[in-house]
């Protein structure tokens, strides 16, 4: 039979165990931290492409390195608890009666509360902050990017594909998304019909695409050139799966070619004068007539549906 321990042995005891318990977890908090920031997080979503999505990593590298000392500190407190406290042969006595541990209920109440708080601090910062883990979306965005040259396009959502417009190219359209590097993008995404959502992944842009709303967003490229991935996040009807495609960003040389060419070609062919002038968002009961007249024009460049019908419509 075990004798009752004095509780002063037992205080020792249990100093000892958490003394223990703690050595145990340092070094592996440590390790996996340094883990997470050297080696995951260069291969975390969603990259480094733009300022946005290099914040996202950041931030979800982050909060990655806050949870895993505390996942590790309940597989190490499991870890000890099954080698040490466990049933042994021949022992039938119960455990002694515990009326509370003061020093471990404060430690345990002010741990916790340090972690949820402090999350919940750096969770508004970073929403709130530019270029941080929002990329401002809204109608109303929270915050706005310090330089005002910057390079507005509109997204125009529809049943299945996306228009991008952009106003300081005379509102010339094109299916296909050019960005150039080291430039600041105000982002106006909006929809003809139903609900879709911008997700342009790489960049770490993503915002609802909403019909009668303009909604902001912002994001900063950076020097890495490359292709991204744009999709439709908000279940929007038969096709929804099929409604993605490929952005790239290029230098700012090789945008202004683009971008001016188009121009220029939209302007030629009459493009330019047959679309409804830039606004916010358009009056979807008006496009399917719109489309009606620009299907006739050739050079169309435009995504397929409402404005631009898929069918070669270049019949007499
Ligand atoms: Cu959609």
């Amino acid at each position: 039979m075990a004798t009752p321990e004095a509780p002063a042995a037992r205080a020792q005891g249990d100093r000892n165990h958490g003394m223990r318990i703690f050595l145990i977890w340092l070094p592996l908090a440590v390790i996996a931290d340094v883990l997470i920031w050297f080696v995951w997080k260069p291969h975390m979503p969603p990259g480094t492409m733009t300022e946005s999505a290099e914040h996202q990593q950041f931030d979800i590298a982050f909060l990655a390195m806050v949870g895993a000392p505390v996942v590790l500190f309940v597989w190490v407190y499991a870890g000890y608890a099954l080698v040490t406290w466990r049933h042994r042969a021949g022992d039938e006595t119960d455990g002694p009666p515990i009326h509370g541990n003061a020093k471990i209920q404060a430690t345990w109440i002010g741990a916790t509360a340090v972690i949820v708080l402090g999350l919940f601090v750096f969770g508004t910062v970073e929403l709130i902050v530019p270029a941080g883990a929002g990329a401002g979306e809204g109608p109303a965005p929270i915050w706005q990017p310090s330089t005002s040259h910057r390079l507005v396009v509109q997204v125009i959502g529809q049943q299945w594909a996306f228009t991008y417009r952009f106003p300081q190219f005379g509102g010339m359209e094109s299916s296909e998304l050019l960005l150039p590097a080291h430039t600041t993008v105000e982002f106006h995404v909006t929809s003809l019909d139903v609900i879709h959502s911008f997700w342009a992944y790489q960049l770490g842009v993503k915002a609802d695409a909403n019909p009668g709303v303009d909604n902001v967003a912002y994001t900063t490229t950076k020097d890495q050139l490359g292709s991204f991935t744009v999709r439709c996040n908000e279940l929007c009807g038969l096709w929804h799966g099929a409604m993605f495609n490929y952005g790239r960003i290029v230098s700012p040389a090789a945008f202004q070619l683009w971008a001016r060419g188009l121009q220029v070609k939209e302007a030629h062919n009459g493009i330019l004068n047959e679309l409804p002038p830039y606004a916010p968002s358009y009056d979807p009961t008006v496009v399917p007539q719109l489309g009606a007249s620009i299907v006739k024009i050739d050079g169309i460049t435009g995504a397929a549906g409402y404005y631009y019908p898929p069918q070669d419509p270049v019949t007499p």
